[in-house]
């Protein structure tokens, strides 16, 4: 998850609807905010605040350097090589480790919940993660027609507007706009909330596009069966290997915009390549939700996972 950006904050503080989503957003940079909740004082130390009084703060900006990167070779920084993976001034990697910690298992108890209802209807369920722009509602407004009278819905993240979910509801489906402010990321909390808007049908299908962002989504479960992470061919064939977590937290890959190749420098086997570097067990179809090149093996794929959805027979 992205501690850097304060994405987890609202849930931490018990914040997670999405309406108050953006007020709680900025305060993991708020060194203040932070005392007063008993986080890390920015020392880089964990102390209990209660007996922090005192403290001089005033040293710390900027000047604990050290320690949170390392130098390659050519003087290359890394950050993120702590145990944390991350670093934020004025946080000890302890305390980020802490703070995700607890996030997450905030995050993962909502996304349970959720997961338990949709196995219990057999709703197919699949999380879009891309980058902004890879052809994630183009490829959800084809699926849908393709799919004719099959019953679905989805739920739409995006930072502002209703575009998407107008795009959407265009095709007939149920469409529900979520939108996360500052948010860069949906989260378990959010989709429960969007599920009661929808009247999700028994043995169906449920779509979510989440924010367009190749870092944030990668982290946080909403319930879903599997992550579908859509590339296109314009962002270039070393994606998967700069943003390695999206695609090993990703089942299926959709190499999106193929009909775009021949006017692009980029080798679609490697492309293909990086994905299973960073995933060997990824599955990926060349697809374009412009020519409908690679849509009936996708379909195929979706109606295959919708069947392994519905339970076993009860035994008698
Ligand atoms: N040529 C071509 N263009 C495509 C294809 N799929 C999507 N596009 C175009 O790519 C642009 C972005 O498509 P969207 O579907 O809005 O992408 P998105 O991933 O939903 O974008 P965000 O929700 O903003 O992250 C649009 O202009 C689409 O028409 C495709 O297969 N081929
Ligand atoms: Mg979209």
């Amino acid at each position: 998850m992205c501690n850097v950006c304060g994405c987890g904050t609202g849930s931490v503080e018990g914040h997670s609807h999405h309406h108050d989503h953006g007020a709680g957003h900025h305060h993991h940079h708020d060194h203040d905010h932070s005392h007063a909740h008993g986080d890390a004082c920015g020392c880089g130390h964990d102390h209990d605040h209660a007996h922090g009084h005192g403290h001089d703060h005033s040293h710390d900006h900027g000047h604990h350097h050290h320690g949170d990167h390392h130098h390659g070779d050519h003087g290359d920084i890394h950050y993120g090589t702590g145990p944390a993976g991350v670093a934020v001034p004025g946080m000890s990697q302890e305390r980020l480790i802490q703070l995700e910690t607890d996030i997450l298992a905030k995050n993962d108890r909502y996304a349970a919940a959720n997961r338990a209802i949709l196995a219990d209807r057999e709703i197919l369920t699949l999380n879009f993660v891309s980058s902004p722009g890879s052809g994630k509602t183009t490829l959800l407004c084809k699926t849908i027609e393709a799919l004719g009278d099959q019953p679905l819905a989805v739920i739409e993240g995006d930072q502002q507007t209703a575009n998407d979910a107008d795009r959407i509801r265009a095709t007939g489906a149920k469409a529900v706009q979520v939108n996360t402010g500052k948010g860069c990321h949906l989260d378990g909390h959010m989709v429960g909330h969007a599920m009661e808007h929808l009247k999700l049908a028994n043995n169906s299908m449920l779509f979510i596009e989440n924010v367009g962002n190749l870092v944030c989504p990668a982290g946080f479960d909403l319930g879903e069966d599997a992550k579908v992470a859509i590339l296109s061919v314009t962002e270039g064939e070393d994606k998967p290997l700069k943003y390695p977590d999206m695609f090993t937290a990703s089942r299926m890959a959709l190499l999106n915009k193929v009909d775009l190749a021949p006017y692009c420098d980029v080798d679609l086997d490697l492309y293909e390549e990086n994905l299973r570097r960073v995933n060997p067990s990824i599955e990926i179809i060349r697809v374009s939700a412009r020519t409908g090149e690679g849509m009936d093996v996708w379909l195929q794929w979706l109606r295959d996972r919708l069947a392994q959805k519905a339970k076993p027979e009860a035994a008698e």
